[in-house]
């Protein structure tokens, strides 16, 4: 293939850049030092940061009207990796793939393996798919997968999500996330209990399969596709069916999967506390949606999440660190230019927490000083890390303005020839 995203095109586009950045990055410094807060150490801490991205997020989105194919999209997961490589090449912070099954499913899945391994990639999370019927299924999802009145369309959910498994072996993954779409659109449709039922047997089946060092993440969704009821709706209903299933299984938050207002935030604290918190899918949301930019409507609910993430490390409070991963839909961006910036905004919520005076918050919250606890945070939230973020992209190799590294370098345009345009395709709205 054809990549015009090279180390030296990046290197190139760097020299532009890097006088500007060693004066703000010295300018930050000295006020940083000021509060005792070494810059180079959040430097490493920025470096060191991983989140994934999910195959699927390289593709073009769609809405429930419409889908507008981008230039050169993606074909396969071959060419999804070349986009994930280009992301990672460019932002230097998302080197695992999180893949979907079976979209992503070859003959040879050690083609993938090798072909992830060249561009330096390894893999997070697999996904399965049991919101859609493949061609020639003997029992329908229509009616859901895993918690589906008939059995024969449960054991064709559970066969899958075992051979998510074994897929994700030879991949070099250790984690199944489990996403149902399982739900009704009228009252009276489904009885809540027995639906639950079903769904806990089948999901002890895809337990039992779990290999000793895998774990199974389990994500809720409120709503979407079905309308008036999911089986796994909310992270009360998530967390009692990991305690009921067991260590291996955590739950996972996914941001734009919450009702409008909740507060996120502490339902990470409360999984934090009782060991269940799986990881993320990050994204933003404004009405009932989970695909907006990460951190592009609420960055300061992405920082008071961090905040939470970080104090946990601070406490060491973790059995497992909790996994990061971008779970988005591009509609009307390009898919790589919205992922290498939600990388960003994500680790930048990071970088914030980390300055937050911990000591000093702790004093505030116990003398119940909740105006100076408040503005603890946003100092924090207010200091402008994008010189730490850029200077740790640069000593990586990546580039210090990606967006406009990426653009200079003309891939789609290269790549128009051999990815010609198709209709249809996954909309990756999970
Ligand atoms: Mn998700």
């Amino acid at each position: 293939m054809i990549n015009p995203v090279t180390d030296e095109f990046i290197g190139q586009r760097n020299q532009r850049h890097e006088a500007d950045l060693r004066s703000d990055y010295n300018a930050l410094g000295e006020k940083l030092a000021r509060d005792g807060i070494d810059i180079e150490a959040l430097t490493r801490k920025a470096q060191e940061f991983r989140i994934a991205v999910p195959s699927w997020g390289v593709g073009t989105g769609g809405t429930r009207f419409a889908r507008f194919p981008g230039l050169a999209e993606p074909r396969h997961i071959f060419d999804k990796l070349d986009d994930c490589a280009v992301i990672n090449r460019l932002c230097r912070v998302t080197d695992e793939v999180s893949p979907h099954f079976p979209w992503d499913v070859v003959d040879d899945m050690s083609e993938v393996r090798e072909h992830a391994a060249a561009h330096g990639l390894s893999f997070a999370s697999v996904n399965s798919n049991t919101f859609q019927d493949r061609d020639g299924q003997s029992a329908s999802f229509k009616f859901g997968s895993l918690s589906h009145t008939d059995k024969s369309a449960r054991d064709i959910a559970v066969d899958h999500n075992i051979k998510c498994i074994e897929w994700g072996q030879q991949l070099g993954s250790r984690v199944l996330t489990v996403w149902v779409g399982d739900g009704s659109n009228l009252p009276g449709q489904q009885h809540f209990t027995r639906a639950l039922e079903r769904y806990l047997g089948s999901m002890r089946e895809i337990y039992a399969a779990l290999p000793d060092d895998w774990r199974v993440f389990i994500e809720h969704k409120m709503f979407e596709p079905a309308f008036y009821s999911t089986v796994i709706q909310d992270w009360g209903t998530n967390v009692l069916c990991a305690l009921e299933l067991g260590d291996k299984a955590y739950s996972l938050v996914d941001l734009g999967h919450h009702a409008p207002n909740v507060n996120i935030e502490m339902i990470v604290a409360r999984l934090i506390q009782f060991g269940k918190l799986a990881g993320f899918h990050f994204n933003d949301s404004k009405y009932g949606d989970d695909d907006l930019d990460s951190g592009s409507l609420h960055p300061y609910q992405q920082f008071l999440i961090f905040n939470e993430l970080v104090d946990a490390e601070h406490r060491d409070a973790y059995k497992v660190r909790p996994d990061y991963m971008l779970d988005q839909s591009h509609n009307v961006t390009d898919p790589i230019e919205s992922l290498v910036t939600s990388a960003v905004a994500v680790q930048r919520s990071y970088l914030q927490a980390l300055l937050v005076d911990r000591g000093a918050l702790e004093g505030y919250q116990e003398n119940n000083d909740a105006l100076m606890a408040s503005e603890t945070l946003k100092r924090a939230f207010n200091t402008d890390v994008t010189p730490i973020q850029k200077a740790a992209r640069l000593n990586s190799g990546g580039a210090i303005d990606p967006i406009e590294c990426y653009r200079a370098a003309g891939y789609r345009e290269a790549l128009a020839t051999e990815r010609p345009a198709v209709k249809g395709g996954g909309s990756g709205i999970v």
